[in-house]
């Protein structure tokens, strides 16, 4: 093989890598991937939420871990929400598909939210994370109340 080609193959890699996650294959996989980011999340957004809550312990590396992944995950989901999983019987509201800049504007609040969550957990400061899971906890029903049956 020429270098040429190399780069080429390279380039053509490097161009396609970012949509590794979709297409799916079929219309239940991308229910299936987007259930199981969002349910990932709620496990890890959980644990921040016991420690935020007095329920256990606080302990500044555990929410550190917790708050990177809930905002790695947070970009997830979105990517399940195509236009062919409208007619399977999910919990997803015909309104993700019909309102779709505000559904798009939810997502894009729940992960700032997320985020500032996640610098607030960087911190080790309680009363930050708090005040932060809490404004996170308001996007996720603020989605949930609109677009999820
Ligand atoms: C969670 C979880 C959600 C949110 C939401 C906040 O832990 O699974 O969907 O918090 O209940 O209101």
């Amino acid at each position: 093989m020429k270098l040429h080609h190399v780069y080429g193959l390279a380039a053509i890699l490097f161009a396609t890598a970012g949509h590794a996650q979709a297409p799916f294959q079929k219309a239940e996989d991308a229910v299936k991937y987007r259930q199981s980011a969002l349910s990932l999340m709620g496990t890890h957004f959980s644990r921040l939420g016991a420690m935020a809550n007095g329920r256990v312990p606080f302990d500044a590396a555990v929410a550190q871990e917790n708050a990177a992944l809930v905002r790695t995950l947070s970009r997830l989901p979105w990517a399940g929400f195509t236009p062919d999983t409208q007619g399977l019987t999910t919990k997803a509201k015909p309104e993700v598909w019909r309102e779709t800049e505000r559904f798009q504007g939810a997502s894009e609040k729940m992960q700032a939210a997320v985020a500032e969550l996640d610098a607030a957990a960087r911190t080790g400061d309680l009363n930050a994370i708090r005040k932060t899971f809490g404004d996170a906890a308001a996007s996720c029903k603020a989605c949930h109340d609109h677009f999820r049956r």
